[in-house]
């Protein structure tokens, strides 16, 4: 070979192997369309924020109960309309690490009073601890849409930001539950 072949060799080495790392490197970076962001529904999280158990409304990082479109819960309204907290699906395993376990019998609530902080994030779990189906809910308006109903043995969670200091009355609704003493008050300071 004489020189001038040995220069083309090598040009052609480095053209060929530079074209090959670019591709290569390239490879690693190809944008797939809508694949900014993967929400994988029923998971237990979204753009919004998490879920407490699954089938609840949302909790943003700062601490707001938001639904799945990231506008704030009202409490007013019909439970489970579309802007009422959602209660959850049936709870199998354990509840949420911060709920507050609520049993209910035909011989009460239990427990019949509880203590919450105004705005805060309160999480309940509220379970028929009997044979018959219970109907958890508060008597005040400001509240109506914070309800849970549960079948025998069953448990549900509902997750919602604590109202203005005062208290709640809550019952269970189901006709001649409250008036056999299922009934108690969260107090909210
Ligand atoms: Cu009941």
């Amino acid at each position: 070979m004489d020189k001038k072949t040995i220069i083309y060799v090598v040009v052609a080495v480095l053209v060929v192997g530079g074209l090959a790392a670019y591709v290569f490197t390239n490879k690693g970076q190809i944008n797939f369309p809508g694949g900014e962001e993967v929400v994988e529904e029923g998971s237990g999280t979204s753009a919004v924020g998490e879920q407490t158990a699954d089938g609840t409304s949302y909790v943003t990082e700062d601490g707001k109960v938001v639904n799945s479109d990231g506008s704030e819960v009202d409490l007013t309204v019909e439970p489970g309309s579309p802007n009422a907290p959602q209660q959850s699906a049936l709870v199998t395993g354990d509840v949420p690490k911060d709920a507050i376990e609520i049993g209910i019998s035909s011989t009460g609530i239990t427990p019949n009073s509880f203590e919450v902080k105004s705005g805060k994030v309160v999480t309940l779990a509220v379970a028929s601890t009997d044979t018959q189906t219970h109907l958890f809910k508060f008597t005040d308006p400001s509240m109506a849409a914070v309800a849970i109903g549960v079948g025998p043995g069953e448990t549900r969670v509902i997750t919602f930001n604590a109202p203005k200091d005062g208290t709640y009355d809550f019952v269970c609704d189901v006709p001649g539950h409250s008036g056999r003493g299922e009934s108690g008050t969260m107090t909210v300071k």
